[in-house]
């Protein structure tokens, strides 16, 4: 059993910042349970795009107010505390937070921790283990 305080991952590299969001991955793939599970907050008045060519994300919004937007289709859809969505497509999409939005996180397969490097909003595939600085895909 693991558990852990959001505040337990401030500061260490499971604490993540961007311009627009901060994320706290409490679950990542070297816990090897076939997930991985963040804390994100994404910062007032800001617009982040984002596209997970690898992965499937379930976000469920659990504070703040914003703004879903599909790029591929242009469907916009309010977010506020409550608010789940499943990018079960690989979707493009734009996330407009009206205030500081507070998103729970779950990505399959799990992030290992190193994809925010990639500046283009794709986390390449990554995978654990000796040969774990290979890309598989992009
Ligand atoms: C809202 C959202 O897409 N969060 C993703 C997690 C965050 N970008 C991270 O931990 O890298």
């Amino acid at each position: 059993m693991i558990v852990t305080h959001l505040s337990d991952l401030d500061g260490t590299e499971r604490d993540v910042e961007s311009t627009t969001w901060r994320s706290r991955r409490f679950v990542l793939a070297r816990e090897g349970v076939g997930f991985s599970f963040h804390d994100t907050l994404i910062y007032a008045g800001t617009e982040s795009k984002f596209w997970y060519a690898n992965h499937i994300e379930a976000v469920y919004c659990v504070g703040g107010e914003g703004t879903l937007v599909n790029d591929e289709t242009g469907e916009s859809f309010p977010i506020s505390d409550g608010t789940m969505y499943l990018l079960n497509g690989h979707e493009h999409h734009t996330v407009h937070a009206k205030t500081d939005l507070r998103m729970a996180c779950v990505f399959n397969p799990p992030v290992t921790g190193r994809e925010v490097h990639d500046e283009n909003g794709v986390y390449p595939l990554l995978e654990e283990g000796p040969y774990e600085t290979e890309e598989v895909s992009s």
